[in-house]
Order: structure tokens, then sequence, then C-alpha cells
């Protein structure tokens, strides 16, 4: 059997960042190689500049180091894409493609390419949000992701690509800053907290939105990478959730531990967008087909941020 060799893009970000750790931990430091268009720094495997944009870097990097699996998590997020919607679209649009079409003509064995709860739009319901429901996203980054999900789907069917998929929802973790997210508050939240410094949300204090644990996020990821083909339904994206909380219920939860903590509410552009989006999600496919279960609820969470992003006493 040939070696898992991996290779991650966008291995700098807020997910790629945890996510190359625990690769690495998983398949060995030296199958594991990070890439990005930022400085990669403090790795313990193998790194290197790539631009997703160029499909002859990706595919030269992919023969050097014989890999076997693409994690493709380049993107721009929700909120940086309505600044400049077909700068969005040609990111995350031309370099999904050649990491398709590299996968497609070296014979990779699998490929990862995240999704998003932002591929919902008003028309879905809005409570408990079924896994085969109507998506018209009001974001070029929903667009995006639905258009990426049906491309997956395509390069499965036609050309027998093992392409996996999931709809994040909101990621929160300590290890990382989130960075054009709708649902980047839910981070900065507890390093206001843990500073000691009030916090202004830029969403209203009853939006509630899906959002999952950084821990869950990755144990997920790699269920899902290593679950046996045949139990894979949905080749386009599953819906995966870990918990759903509003602003004002995540402060609160952040007070039981930080009595002084304080927050007010100024909405931005960015409401608009997480009106557009779930207030919860029905994930009973990941569950059914390969028993997804998360982990942590928002106060087992809070507990778990604080205590990493706390100063030693
Ligand atoms: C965003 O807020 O844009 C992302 C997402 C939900 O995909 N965190």
């Amino acid at each position: 059997m040939k070696d898992t060799r991996i290779l991650i893009t966008g291995a700098g970000g807020q997910i790629g960042t945890v996510l190359t750790q625990a690769l690495r931990e998983r398949y060995g430091s030296d199958n594991v190689l990070a890439t990005d268009l930022r400085p990669l720094l403090d790795q313990d495997g193998p790194s290197a500049h790539l631009d997703a944009l160029d499909g002859a870097a990706l595919d030269a990097l992919v023969q050097q180091y014989k890999i076997t699996q693409i994690y493709h998590l380049t993107a721009i997020l929700s909120a940086t894409g309505e600044k400049d919607p077909q700068k969005a679209w040609n990111i995350n649009m031309t370099s999904l493609f050649n990491v398709l079409e590299v996968a497609r003509q070296r014979e990779l064995d699998r490929v990862y390419y995240p999704s998003s709860i932002a591929v919902f739009g008003k028309e879905a319901k809005r409570e408990n949000t079924p896994q085969y429901e109507v998506l018209i996203p009001e974001t070029v980054y929903g667009i995006s992701k639905v258009a990426g999900e049906n491309w997956a789907s395509y390069y499965f069917q036609r050309y027998g690509l093992d392409v996996r998929s999931v709809r994040y929802p909101g990621i929160i973790g300590y290890q990382s800053l989130p960075g054009g997210g709708t649902t980047d508050y839910a981070v900065d939240i507890y390093h206001h907290a843990v500073q000691q410094k009030p916090f202004s949300c830029f969403l209203k204090a009853d939006t509630a939105l899906p959002m999952l644990y950084m821990p869950d996020a990755i144990r997920g990821t790699l269920e899902l990478m290593e679950a046996p083909a045949a139990n894979i339904s949905v080749r386009t994206s599953y819906n995966l959730s870990g918990m759903s909380f509003t602003p004002a219920e995540i402060a609160t939860s952040i007070q039981k531990q930080v009595p002084g903590f304080s927050i007010d509410y100024a909405p931005d552009f960015r409401q608009a967008i997480a009106d557009s989006w779930p207030a919860s999600i029905d994930d009973s496919a990941a569950r059914n087909d390969w028993n997804w279960r998360p982990e942590y609820d928002l106060d087992a969470m809070t507990r778990d941020m604080l205590a990493h992003l706390s100063p030693p006493l």
C-alpha cells in the first residue's frame, strides 16, 4: 500500500494551522507538506510557498513530494469576499480547479474541500436546515461554495476522483485567528474576555448561528477523510454542526467564568450576511454515514478556550 502523503493549501489559515499539526501527528511530519502564499513560520515538517492560483507550481509540488492527498483550504471568506466579489470568485474557483485537475491528472487518492453554511440563503429553512435544501446564497463566498460542491460531485461522478467535503459552520479555536468571516466575532470575544476588555459585537444580540469547536472540527474532518468510500453518500458536501448560539448567549457563558465581562452591540454589514444563514443545522447525514458526533457544547468550549487563552498565574 502507498504511504499517505498530504499537501495542504492555505496551511497558515485558521483551520490550516491546526489541521496541519493534526495531520502530522497522524501521518508523520515528513508526510505532510504545508503550503501557503504567506510565510509559514515554526513548521515541524516540510513547507513551501504556493500561490494556489498557479496550477503548474501546485503540480510540481505534487510530483516532487509524491503527494497522494490534497486538503484544499485556500479561500476568501464571506465578509472579505463582499469587498471585492470578482477577486473572491477568481481565487475560490481557480484554486479549486487547479486542485481538482492536478488530482485527476496525477490520479491522487483523495481530495478534501471544505464548504460552508454560507451555501444557504434566506429561502432555506432557518432552523435545523436540512442536508438537501434550496441553495440560493447571498454572498460571493456562498456562491463559490455552491459551485465548488457541485464541481466536487462532478469530478467524483465523471472521473471517479474521491473528493470529500463538509459544510463548516463558524469554527472557534484558541490556536489561531480567523480572518474575513462573519462568525469571527465568536473567537475575538474570548481574546477580549481574557484581556479584561469590553467587547463590541458586529452582530445583534439575538443572531443565532451554527458553530463548532476546533477539536471537533478537526476530528470530524479526519473521520470523514478516513471513512470507507462506500459510506460516503453525499458527494456535494455534508452538513456539520456542533452547537448553535447567539452573541448574548456566548457572552453569558463567558460571564460565568469572567464575571466582569461586558458586551455591547454595533451591527455592521455582516449582520445581513448572518441573517441570510441558518440558525441551526441538521447534520444527520454525517451522523448516519460516518458516525459524526460533536463533543463540545457552549459552556465546555468556553471553559477550554478561557483555560488556553488565559495568561499563566
Ligand atoms: C465565515 O464566517 O465566512 C466562515 C464560514 C461560516 O464559512 N467562518
